[in-house]
């Protein structure tokens, strides 16, 4: 019998790229998705179609992390072997927006998951999505699974009563319950409105005259920054681990939005400073100014290393982009029309 993981958040960036995974290891994948106006699955489509997959592994199932009733029924149904709580309203400067919601999915959702595998009495291992956010205002660097807690935004406050809840379940009843505390991890198929797929989609677009300018916020804060599928490795690894524990997981590098924007325009033999504006909409009430984590633990107890570093990171995200570019500048020449960089929000 080929084990059965439950993703929630499958249509995410980490979701597709635990999807691929899981399916390469030979697991049936069961994916929590929502309904939404317009479709939401571009990141996971490729796997749901693979014509050489007769009998597909992977079922979307529609529910949500705010609906309870949903929840049950899907865990009754699926019974899995093991649950990866990826789903969240992941957004730090719009959770400052809608800091309720953002507590009620991004928290509360994650004690919804927990209490149904305790009703239900599910045998199954439990993986929470737990973020470097949560030392915020650090209060030493590196960051370590021993750094105090300091979070700086509704976001953070909530991944905190996340991974504490977690924790709670573990020492309460058993549970098989780990926190994987992740540093930022990017990628080709990160979010647009995130800082470095900002940057990689403007200035590759920048390059090709399909957009003049572009605007960000804070320029100074620093970030550990890593690829999203070596994240994806650790979180199955923890998982498969003698016991439940919680581990940092970072390359043990910090950049600055700064630095980012160097490489990603220097790559495109661009500067950025004649391009990047401030629009001060995208600063936070409260900024995080610097991560940088310690993966000790993890490179010991899980054998796991970050495969891919900064510069190779910028460069693969700047050449999927550019490829981006040139396909929409196709479509503009035969459409005629001058496309600006999307703006209607402060993210
Ligand atoms: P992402 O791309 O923003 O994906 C978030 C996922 O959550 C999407 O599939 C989204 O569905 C789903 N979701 C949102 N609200 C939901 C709800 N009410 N019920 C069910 N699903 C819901 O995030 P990511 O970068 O893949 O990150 C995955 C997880 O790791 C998140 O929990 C994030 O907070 C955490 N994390 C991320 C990083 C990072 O650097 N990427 C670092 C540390 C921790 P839709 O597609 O329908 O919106
Ligand atoms: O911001 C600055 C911004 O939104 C990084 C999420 O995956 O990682 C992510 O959270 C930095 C911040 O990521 C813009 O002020 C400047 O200092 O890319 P970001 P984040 O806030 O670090 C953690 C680990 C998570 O858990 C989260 O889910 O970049 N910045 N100008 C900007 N940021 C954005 N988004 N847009 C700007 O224009």
């Amino acid at each position: 019998m080929p084990k059965r993981a439950l993703i929630t958040g499958i249509t995410g960036q980490d979701g597709s790229f635990l999807t691929e995974f899981l399916l390469n290891k030979g697991y049936e994948v069961f994916g929590i998705i929502r309904r939404s106006s317009s479709f939401n699955t571009d990141r996971i489509d490729h796997l749901y179609q693979d014509p050489h997959e007769p009998e597909t592994r992977l079922r979307l199932i529609y529910g949500d992390l705010n609906d309870s009733s949903s929840l049950n029924q899907i865990l009754q149904r699926v019974q899995p072997d093991e649950i990866y709580n990826l789903g969240a309203q992941s957004h730090v400067r719009v959770s400052f927006d809608v800091p309720e919601y953002t507590g009620e999915v991004t928290g509360l959702g994650t004690v919804r998951l927990l209490e149904a595998i305790r009703t239900i009495g599910l045998r199954t291992k439990f993986y929470q999505a737990s973020s470097s956010e949560l030392f915020g205002s650090v209060v030493e660097v590196p960051q370590t699974e021993r750094t105090p807690f300091r979070p700086r935004s509704p976001y953070g406050c909530a991944k905190a009563y996340a991974y504490f809840i977690t924790v709670n379940y573990r020492e309460s009843y058993g549970l098989f319950a780990c926190n994987g505390i992740l540093f930022n991890h990017e990628s080709e198929r990160r979010g647009e409105t995130f800082v470095t797929r900002k940057i990689t989609r403007a200035a590759t677009r920048i390059k090709l005259k399909l957009q003049e300018q572009l605007f960000l916020g804070n320029l100074e804060a620093r970030r550990d920054w890593g690829y999203a599928p070596d994240y994806i490795e650790a979180m199955w690894l923890m998982m498969q681990a003698e016991e439940p524990d919680d581990y940092v997981i970072a390359t043990g590098e910090t950049h600055s939005i700064r630095e980012f924007l160097d490489d990603a325009f220097g790559y495109l033999d661009l500067d950025w400073k004649k391009f990047v504006a401030i629009d001060p909409r995208y600063y936070r009430p409260a900024e995080v100014d610097l991560l940088l984590g310690d993966a000790t633990k993890a490179r010991r107890a899980l054998g796991w290393e970050p495969k891919i570093g900064f510069k190779e990171l910028v460069r693969l995200m700047v050449d999927h982009d550019l490829e981006l570019a040139r396909q929409e500048k196709a479509t503009q020449q035969i459409k005629g029309a001058l496309l600006p960089q999307r703006r209607w929000g402060a993210a």
